[in-house]
């Protein structure tokens, strides 16, 4: 069993889509082991995307993702890690397929609704940062 980070980012939060991705989280098969609704302070933000603090886009993601309340989800199954980035679809949501996450609901590559851990090593270190007491 692996466990991965999933966000479901700001502009998924407002336009009111938290339960159909959700949905597709369970429908899959992966398991939801904790979830909560937050607003992320701007250090949280910066350390989440540290990996990409010399990026031109890292000022303005940090901006976004601290924008309004994300759902930041424990995501637990075979391969969750992959299987998430699978369901979610390209980064540049016009490269996802239809289907996917950002496929079917999202346009521009900085809203692009979800986020999940890019590997299993990263899921470590995001799930500690988002939920240092879970077990
Ligand atoms: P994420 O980390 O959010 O799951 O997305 P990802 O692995 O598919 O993509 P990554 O390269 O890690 O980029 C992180 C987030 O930064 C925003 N982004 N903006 N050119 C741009 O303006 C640009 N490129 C990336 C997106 O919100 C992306 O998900
Ligand atoms: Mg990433």
């Amino acid at each position: 069993m692996e466990r991965t980070l999933v966000l479901i980012k700001p502009d998924g939060v407002s336009r009111g889509i938290t339960g159909e991705i959700i949905s597709r989280i369970e429908r899959r098969g992966l398991r939801i082991v904790a979830m909560d609704l937050r607003t992320l302070d701007t250090d949280t933000a910066k350390t989440h995307y540290e990996e990409h603090a010399q990026r031109p886009f890292y000022d303005s993601l940090v901006e976004f993702i601290t924008s309004g309340p994300l759902v930041a989800l424990v995501v637990e199954g075979e391969r969750a890690v992959e299987a998430f980035r699978a369901l979610a679809g390209a980064t540049d949501p016009i490269n996802a397929g239809p289907g996917t996450i950002r496929g079917d609901f999202a346009l521009e590559v900085q809203q692009n609704i979800v986020h999940g851990s890019d590997s299993s090593y990263s899921a470590e270190r995001e799930i500690k940062l988002f939920f240092p007491d879970l077990a």
